[in-house]
């Protein structure tokens, strides 16, 4: 059943690839990711965009597909191979549009696999941190100049603390008794934080520092290595829209510093990786150097936190609504994802100084 599904959306894609397989891509909370296998390559990913989630989805097609253009203009001098496997690609229907609408009002885009390709869940060394940090930075510095204004907020305040806590608060106020209860630590930890956690808002909020284009999604899976660990390319560019540079600082360093997987239950496995950090941030800094202001550099390690952090207080607000945003595999599973995140936060506090 949903190979026919996905067989005839494929071929709603002018493309030239004939149908042959498919496998589910499973590593998102959000949307549906299928490699479709063709009979000879390129292969495809089609995905099914979560429209309870993403309240504009033509928006958003709009605004990745955009930023894709701007840097495969500026990867023109480069060779066949460069372009083709330094950005995302995105096909379009047979009409011309950039999505397929299904009759259910599921919408669907396409776009190239790009072949001979990994990604890593967690990071084993620090040469994939610094490749890590490194094609971060050059995707900042690749769309530095597109107009930000062009950029729809595909989730209006994604990474806006207050917005955040007023999220975690109403949830608090419906939650379970039970979940209240298996909560409590963290909701003192979140009510005690307040007020560090707010930093960065009033510095974006009063202009200090800038808004530019952000990938707003950069934990390390979201990146393409190839087989040498050398990095090819950012990917998921759903949550492109403005924002500043902390956001994609600070969750590349959440995920890539962490010693275990986001959801990993036995805590004593996570620990932030300091070495990690060092080599995430050299890679970062190489493009980077000459387009960050002392402002946003001196603001890096209280950006590691701050998503840190953010990611903690959407997880328990999710735990506490009862699991209606992220997906879920068991019961406890967002207050296990709440857990671990507390404690890189407490071993990144704990080694701060090292960082600063
Ligand atoms: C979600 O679906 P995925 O894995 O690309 C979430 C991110 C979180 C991430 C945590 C739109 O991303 O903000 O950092 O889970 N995306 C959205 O793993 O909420
Ligand atoms: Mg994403």
């Amino acid at each position: 059943m949903i190979e026919e599904q996905l067989k005839y959306i494929f071929n709603q894609f002018d493309h030239k690839g004939e149908y042959k397989s498919f496998k589910e891509l499973a590593s998102g909370h959000i949307n549906d990711t299928y490699l479709i296998k063709t009979v000879r390559k390129p292969y495809f990913v089609l995905q099914r965009i979560n429209h309870g989630v993403f309240k504009d989805v033509p928006g958003l097609i709009e605004n990745k597909v955009a930023v894709s253009c701007h840097i495969q203009k500026k990867l023109e001098n480069k060779s066949k191979k460069k372009q083709e496997r330094g950005v995302l690609a995105f096909a379009r229907t047979k009409g011309g549009s950039a999505y397929y609408r299904g009759h259910e009002g599921n919408y669907w885009n396409l776009m190239y696999f790009i072949d001979k390709s990994v990604t890593h869940e967690t990071v084993k060394s620090g040469d994939i941190a610094y490749e890590g940090g490194k094609l971060m930075g050059k995707f900042l510095m690749l769309t530095k100049d597109f107009d930000v204004n062009k950029l729809i907020e595909v989730i209006p305040k994604f990474h806006d603390m207050s917005f955040r806590y007023t999220q975690f608060e109403e949830a608090v106020t419906k939650a379970s008794k039970e979940r209240l209860e298996a909560s409590k630590e963290y909701i003192k930890i979140i009510n005690d934080s307040r007020q560090e956690m707010h930093i960065l808002q009033s510095l974006k909020e009063s202009g200090a520092i800038r808004t530019r284009v952000t990938h707003n999604d950069t934990k390390i899976s979201n990146v393409l290595f190839n087989k040498n660990n050398k990095g090819i390319c950012v990917i998921d560019t759903d949550t492109v829209m403005p924002g500043i540079i902390h956001y994609d600082f600070g969750d590349a360093i959440r995920t890539i510093c962490n010693t275990a997987a986001e959801d990993e239950t036995n805590l004593e496995l996570v620990e932030f990786n300091v070495d990690f950090y060092k080599a995430y941030t050299k890679g970062f800094l190489k493009h980077m150097k000459s387009s960050i202001s002392p402002l946003e550099l001196k603001y890096l390690p209280l950006g590691a936190k701050t998503m840190i952090f953010i990611m903690a207080l959407r997880f328990l607000t999710d735990y506490l609504n009862g699991d209606i945003y992220y997906k879920t595999k068991y019961p406890d599973h967002n207050l296990d994802r709440t857990k671990n995140q507390f404690k890189l936060l407490q071993s990144l506090s704990n080694q701060l100084s090292k960082i600063e």
